[in-house]
């Protein structure tokens, strides 16, 4: 491979605008393949040189010693499997030296590729070998087994247009707008700096220390495309950085956003990081340590050594053609009212720091994030997304038999939780949800699984949007319960209420007469009698209902929700 200077333009792979006219029109008649997200910011910094010297989705040979040794069959340095993974049936169709559209999730079509290799991967290999272990506690690890399609297609792309970004648009840039800014500004040395974090006080000194030290301009180059699951969102992120970019001296520091799939894979991945920021005209790289760390594996343990990826990079610098910037700790010294890195700390000196749970910990709570950790316009920022529990949306999600007394400890609760007011209330009540969103339904299992989802899926909404969700369905299943609870715990607290009335006083109460006609035979799979019911195991809480009054109960309820931080004391 011919090493580029990092003013040259970099190759990309799109065709002229005429071809691609021509092309789009042609490929009506070719099979389609519709792009996952992941694919879809592969498939961009393919097409635009982001992923430069690679021309399309690896072939077999390639991802093969990609895998095995970070090597193409060139011999080029290159540490990702860049693969488009496809379902079999998809795969069953397409012969070998085929064109396929690939197309984005609107149908849109982005580039066509001829393939050139079909091949079913040993997928527990990949994970040893690019991710450390085959263990499901990675994520890139998960997505592999449980995510990626079974075959994976290989050859080059013709690109046709880019994919479409609606948001951050004036942030995004090709490795050759970033290379023609560079050259603009006459900037010939610049420092990149990765993230998928918001960037507060301590990295607005390591990454201005670290540009002063390699006498170069900085880039702020954050991944919005995919980053670890759990993340704060990019939007959020975004603005947190505009608000940053003011605090560097005018003219030496840019920001652009970067569409990139983020695997987490350590020290694999920081070279990998290298390589993309080589291609965007970068001449330095800020690597710290855990570099694209994953968290924890399935025993606890770290995937990765915390100095891995630095070594590596280190071992393959020239190759690269970036030169690594070591990152510092930083930490805040008290009596100074200065950052310095933590090996500089003048002794006897107070240290202060704030982990990432903490900061998490405090903007649940609504404590206290002190200034001299972050920029105030950061933290408003983060306290609109993540603002205290007792401010955000969340489920309380009532079962129980028929006739056990939910919705009438559930309409006790709305009104108290009204009466406190702050937050819209939703009662989805078991009959009213068969009247307005289920009613051509009936009880049989897979029938109630559909009725249940679609409850959890209205209340993960209202969680989302700050607001509260009192559910109050029979939801016999564990399984779907388990399942509404992931679906609502994406968004906010979920508070399980089991409603213990035994069978027995259902019955004998049978306020409906349905039990009457169950036991007759007349009404078919009813819970308890003709249908089973999986007691929860764990539920926030229990409660009792005989000799108990609705009152008590709803105030019960109000008190598992004021223990777990979701209404004020
Ligand atoms: S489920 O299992 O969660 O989908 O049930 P749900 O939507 O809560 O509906 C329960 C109400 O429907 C009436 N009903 C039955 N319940 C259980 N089994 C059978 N076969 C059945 N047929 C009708 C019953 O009145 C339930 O109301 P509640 O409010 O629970 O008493």
């Amino acid at each position: 491979m011919t090493m580029l200077s990092n003013l040259a333009p970099i190759p990309e792979l799109y065709v002229s605008y005429e071809s691609a006219q021509k092309l789009k029109l042609e490929a009506g008649d070719l099979q389609s393949h519709d792009l996952t997200p992941r694919q879809i910011c592969d498939l961009e910094l393919l097409m635009n040189g982001g992923f430069y010297p690679l021309k399309g989705f690896l072939s077999e040979a390639d991802y093969d010693g990609v895998v095995e040794n970070m090597r193409l069959t060139d011999g080029t340095l290159w540490p990702m499997p860049i693969n488009l993974d496809v379902k079999e049936e998809f795969a069953d169709k397409i012969e070998i030296g085929q064109d396929i559209a690939l197309r984005d999730q609107e149908g849109v079509i982005l580039a066509t590729m001829t393939v050139t290799d079909k091949w079913v991967p040993n997928k527990a290999r990949e994970a040893e070998m690019v991710f450390g272990a085959d263990d499901l506690a990675h994520p890139a690890v998960n997505y592999l087994h449980h995510t990626a399609g079974k075959v994976y297609l290989g050859g080059p792309v013709t690109g046709i247009q880019q994919p479409v970004h609606y948001d951050f648009r004036a942030r995004r840039d090709t490795p050759n707008e970033l290379r023609a800014y560079f050259r603009k500004l006459g900037w010939r040395r610049i420092v990149a700096f990765q993230t998928r974090n918001p960037l507060h006080r301590a990295h607005q000194e390591l990454t201005f220390r670290a540009a002063k030290e390699a006498q170069a301009n900085l880039l702020i180059h954050p991944v919005v495309g995919m980053t670890k699951p759990g993340d704060v969102d990019h939007f959020t992120r975004v603005r947190c950085y505009e608000a940053v970019l003011d605090k560097y001296p005018a003219a030496t520091t840019t920001m652009s956003l970067l569409n990139l799939a983020m695997r987490m894979a350590g020290p694999r991945e920081a070279v990998w990081h290298g390589l993309i920021r080589r291609n965007h005209g970068c001449t330095h790289f800020i690597v710290g340590r855990d570099h694209a760390g994953p968290g924890k594996n399935s025993q606890g343990q770290d995937f990765y050594g915390p100095y891995d990826a630095q070594e590596l990079f280190k071992k393959h610098q020239d190759e690269i053609g970036l030169e690594m910037v070591d990152f510092k700790h930083m930490v805040y010294v008290q009596e100074k009212a200065q950052y310095y890195p933590v090996s500089e700390v003048p002794e006897g000196s107070t240290v202060l720091d704030i982990s990432g749970t903490e900061l998490r910990r405090r903007l649940r709570e609504g404590l206290e994030i002190p200034e001299w950790f972050s920029f105030p316009e950061v933290v408003t920022e983060l306290r609109r997304t993540s603002p205290p529990r007792s401010k955000q949306g969340f489920t309380v999600f009532f079962t129980g038999f028929s006739g056990s007394g939910k919705s009438t400890i559930a309409n006790a609760l709305m009104v108290k939780l009204m009466e406190m007011g702050g937050r819209p209330v939703t009662l989805l009540d078991g009959d009213v949800v068969r009247k307005h969103l289920s009613s051509e339904l009936g009880f049989s299992k897979e029938h109630r699984d559909i009725n249940i989802k679609r409850i959890g899926y209205v209340a993960s909404e209202i969680t989302k949007n700050g607001g509260i969700a009192i559910c109050a369905p029979i939801a016999p299943y564990a399984s779907t319960r388990r399942a509404v609870r992931e679906m609502v715990e994406a968004y906010g607290a979920f508070c399980e209420v089991h409603v213990a009335t035994t069978i027995e006083e259902c019955e004998r109460r049978d306020r409906k007469g349905l039990y009457k006609l169950a036991r007759e035979g007349k009404i078919k799979e009813f819970t308890g009698i003709s249908d089973p019911y999986d007691v929860p195991e764990n539920p926030e809480l229990r409660v009792e209902t005989e000799n108990v009054d609705v009152d008590n109960c709803a105030h019960q309820v109000l008190l598992m929700l004021e223990s777990m931080g979701l209404i004020a004391g």
